[in-house]
């Protein structure tokens, strides 16, 4: 697949930076999109062709990403829409990463993120994708990745997910039991939840779990206390996230947790502004783009992250983020979506 192709010709240069923007405490903007703009362009890139497994979901971030900075019209609105509708798969109704590769729940979530975002979901076949995903649910209520069979609380988010931007939900799966499963996978001790019953709470599945009951409107399930302070013990003195104790902040926990804790009303018990000076020392002041740590390469997964926590905590020139789907809010208001949040505690 060319990813070259999704970028307007017209719109070759950035539109500007300057050197006193040029440091990492302000954001560094026409950077980044320029950063989101050139992703993959060089084809031969080996990176680029070792990420081919997730392509779909490498579209997700950055068309999110240029969304919220209202950039969206930089990419080339047909070929993406184009490239999406040649990887539903004929026979399951689910999307593959890309073309050759097997459909997946990951990418079909990705899929339907793009086409919602471009309002372009009547371009494919919505009954077979509704169909695909009501097929991995389980009788316990979980839900498989693929036809292989793993089991994990990320594809019951991305199943109540899909099936809530296709407004399809509530007629579909058993509800109930997807909600049973989820809360099979909270820990006691500490309020949080796993990738399967018994499993070690990570902040990445905490987003997955409390998502899922945001889109559920089942958040009355929680230990919202007990949650909300394991959530913000995970900010560390440099002022990043990290996913759980002893572990190394990573701006991608600047939205699982930060995400996960606005859903539940409790942002302000982390310290935004320190959050933000991390992400922002995450930035690449010369290519672009956010990496996981300072210091370290940018990828569009990380920039995706840091643009949507710099969004979660209000900085200016970015637009509001749904905390639940990872995508620009007008979107979901278009969709006439409303997953549950709980009132500032
Ligand atoms: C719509 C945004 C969106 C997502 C779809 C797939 C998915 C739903 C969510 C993934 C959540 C998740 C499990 C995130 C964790 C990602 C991550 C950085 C894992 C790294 O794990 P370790 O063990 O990292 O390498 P730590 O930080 O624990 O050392």
């Amino acid at each position: 697949m060319d990813f070259t192709s999704f970028v307007k010709p017209s719109n070759g240069g950035s539109a500007g930076d300057t050197d006193e923007n040029a440091d990492t405490s302000k954001l560094q903007f026409w950077k980044h999109v320029e950063y989101i703009e050139n992703h993959g362009k060089q084809e031969d890139d080996y990176e680029y062709c070792m990420t081919e497994f997730l392509r779909m979901s490498g579209i997700y971030w950055g068309v999110t990403a240029l969304d919220i900075m209202d950039q969206l019209d930089r990419l080339d609105r047909k070929s993406i829409i184009e490239f999406v509708k040649r990887c539903q798969c004929p026979v399951s109704g689910g999307f593959a990463p890309c073309e050759g590769h097997d459909p997946h729940m990951l990418y079909t979530l990705s899929a339907v993120q793009v086409l919602s975002t471009y309002d372009a979901l009547d371009v494919i076949d919505c009954d077979a994708v509704v169909r695909y995903v009501v097929g991995l649910q389980q009788p316990d209520g979980s839900f498989f990745g693929d036809k292989w069979g793993e089991v994990d609380t990320r594809f019951s988010f991305c199943a109540v997910a899909t099936l809530s931007l296709l407004k399809r939900m509530e007629q579909s799966i058993d509800v109930d039991k997807a909600v049973r499963f989820v809360m099979s996978c909270c820990n006691q001790t500490d309020g949080g939840f796993g990738s399967k019953p018994g499993a070690e709470s990570h902040a990445g599945l905490i987003y997955c779990c409390v998502g899922f009951l945001s889109l559920t409107q089942q958040l009355h399930l929680l230990d919202v206390d007990k949650l909300g302070w394991w959530l913000c013990e995970r900010q560390l003195p440099s002022g990043g996230l990290n996913g759980r104790p002893e572990k190394l902040p990573d701006v991608c926990y600047s939205w699982w947790v930060l995400s996960s804790l606005t859903i539940m009303g409790r942002l302000h018990w982390i310290s935004a502004e320190k959050l933000q000076q991390f992400i922002l020392s995450c930035q690449d002041t010369e290519t672009g783009g956010f990496s996981d740590r300072t210091g370290n390469m940018p990828d569009i997964f990380h920039t995706l992250f840091g643009i949507g926590g710099l969004s979660l905590l209000g900085h200016s020139g970015l637009k509001a983020i749904n905390p639940t789907f990872c995508m620009p809010q007008y979107i979901i208001d278009r969709l006439g979506i409303q997953p549950q949040v709980l009132t500032h505690a």
